[in-house]
């Protein structure tokens, strides 16, 4: 069995409630059932927590250092920005699978800066909801790889 943790960051908690033509109807509830119903037959035990503040997101990822086996990662617009997350994924020596809705590659420029990519096993982005679903397998084959699941 791995385990996995879904993380989502700022204003993700919106999802599916407000600019429904940028991201869909789909709700982060129903994003992180769908996780856990396809980490089920992956073999994964997937669990899920979504902030709005960077520093929780970083306690997240130090707490998973212990706990997980690996993480699939939107750190919404803090993805952009955010240092001090990429400097915790080094540190916390679990694989990271940075995910996105949309194909930030296709929208505005400084978009297509990623602090997590350097430090991810991979990054996926562009298929909404299925997004997640790809992570899910690819961190599945990724640990079973490394003899870990
Ligand atoms: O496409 C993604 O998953 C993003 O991580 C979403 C972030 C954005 O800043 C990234 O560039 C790409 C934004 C999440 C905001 O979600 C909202 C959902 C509903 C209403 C408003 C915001």
């Amino acid at each position: 069995m791995q385990n996995i943790l879904v993380l989502n960051g700022p204003n993700l908690n919106l999802l599916g409630t407000r600019q429904p033509e940028v991201y869909g109807r789909t709700t982060l509830q129903m994003i992180e059932e769908l996780c856990v119903s396809h980490g089920k037959s992956n073999g994964q035990t997937v669990t899920h927590f979504q902030s709005n503040h960077e520093g929780a997101l970083i306690d997240a990822i130090h707490a998973a250092r212990d706990a997980q086996d690996g993480i699939v990662l939107n750190a919404g617009a803090y993805t952009h920005t955010s240092v001090a997350l990429m400097d915790a994924i080094s540190s916390a020596a679990v694989p990271v699978v940075e995910v996105h809705l949309s194909n930030i590659h296709a929208r505005e420029p400084f978009r297509h800066k990623s602090y997590i990519a350097p430090v991810a096993i991979g990054q996926i982005c562009g298929f909404g909801a299925t997004s997640y679903v790809l992570a899910l397998d690819a961190l599945a084959a990724h640990l079973r790889k490394e003899g870990a699941g």
